[in-house]
């Protein structure tokens, strides 16, 4: 063949394959390579620095979660409650059906409740009144022995006490402080608290004066974006009494329902830390009273729990407990011991580490979980 038809051929080649490429490199560009789609960034759902109005109004902009009512929740949740108190309920049922109890039976619900954390008082108490009906009403059958359990439980846990947490107050948003030592759940519970009083239809200020780590105020206003609630914040090291302050009048000029103020950790131990939570309440004060004060406190720290109360009652008079974590123990006698020990009810309590996991405490409900299902 004629070599210079081979190179002609040869040239062509090249010449279509440059085409080609070319084209579809123009063509690819004008098609665009996959593009990441920017969104509109949702601002921040109301973040405030202290001392400044909320900006309520960003609809459409945000997706706020609608958080379960608050009714029916300890309910929903009843079954970790009986999970962590079956040692209660199971145990003493066990004992009591075996048969006439005898001495070492009744030891050995002794053993049950103090194990349960029911503390000593009202366990002798509860074992005197049970001896008492055995030996009066006589019959031992399972029906009769969870029947009286459930009576003197209840008796125990106090329905006469008043529950209620204040939400509203009359031409002011009702002031809820948030107490504690480190870690027990205070600011999931004020998290938490504000989707409760929301799904009940109030609007919430919320007031970081937990000012030690800044972590701790954005652990809030997470909280706070998902359900639209405002977040007055300050400046990491700086004054929680400011913060508190400041978002008590938030609350007031944006004429919010209620308030609740998160405050830091502290070991009741540490006397300066517990005169700055006095100090942070007075300061509240000179503005608006503060309606509540809940303790929160960890059931799975037992006696030490107790201890942190008493100390903090001395304080900052607390009106409440939020017991928390009750889904992680089969200590559930806390309930009892501590509102004996402080003549303060137990008013909410943590079941889990869900958004919604928040009860009001109800002591039926409570006292059915322990024996109800046994
Ligand atoms: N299982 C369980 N965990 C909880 C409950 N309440 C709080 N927690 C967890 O306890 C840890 C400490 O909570 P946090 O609110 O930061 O404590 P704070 O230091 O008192 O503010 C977090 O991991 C929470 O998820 C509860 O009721 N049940
Ligand atoms: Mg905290």
């Amino acid at each position: 063949m004629d070599s210079g038809l081979i190179y002609a051929g040869i040239a062509v080649l090249i010449l279509i394959v440059a085409i080609v490429a070319v084209v579809a490199g123009v063509l690819l560009r004008r098609r665009g390579a996959p593009v990441i789609e920017q969104r509109p960034v949702a601002a921040p759902a109301a973040q405030v620095p202290a001392a400044q109005v909320p900006d309520a109004g960003l609809p459409g902009i945000l997706e706020v979660e609608i958080p379960d009512p608050a009714a029916g929740r300890l309910h929903r949740l009843r079954s970790r409650l009986a999970r962590s108190n079956n040692a209660i309920g199971k145990g003493l049922l066990a004992l009591l059906s075996a048969g006439e109890p005898t001495d070492s039976t009744w030891d050995e619900v002794e053993e049950t409740l103090l194990t349960a954390d029911l503390g000593v008082g009202p366990t002798q108490e509860l074992i005197a009144r049970l001896r008492t009906r055995v030996k009066v009403e006589g019959g031992t059958t399972p029906e009769h022995i969870k029947k009286m359990l459930r009576e003197e439980l209840l008796n125990l846990v106090d329905p006469t006490m008043d529950r209620n947490i204040v939400m509203n107050a009359d031409g002011r948003p009702a002031v809820i402080l948030v107490v504690g030592v480190n870690g027990t759940g205070k600011t999931t519970t004020t998290g938490k608290l504000a989707r409760l009083l929301i799904a009940d239809g109030q609007t919430v200020v919320l007031g970081a004066a937990d000012t030690f780590r800044a972590a701790a105020a954005d652990q809030l206003q997470t909280w706070g974006d998902r359900v639209g609630a405002a977040v007055v914040r300050g400046l990491e090291g700086g004054d929680p009494a400011a913060v508190a302050f400041d978002a008590v009048r938030t609350g007031a000029d944006s004429q919010a329902d209620t308030v609740v103020i998160d405050t830091a950790g502290r070991l009741h131990t540490k006397t300066g830390l517990m005169d700055e939570l006095g100090k942070v309440k007075r300061v509240v004060e000179k503005q608006s009273p503060v309606d509540e004060v809940l303790l929160v406190l960890d059931a799975t720290t037992g006696q030490n729990g107790l201890a942190q109360a008493r100390v903090f009652r001395e304080v900052v008079a607390i009106t409440g407990i939020a017991l928390t974590k009750l889904d992680g123990t089969a200590r559930g006698g806390i309930v009892v011991a501590v509102q004996r020990e402080l003549g303060v009810p137990v008013k909410l309590v943590g079941l889990g580490e869900g958004p919604d996991d928040l009860a009001l405490f109800d002591p039926l409900e409570f006292v059915e979980a322990l024996v109800g299902d046994l």
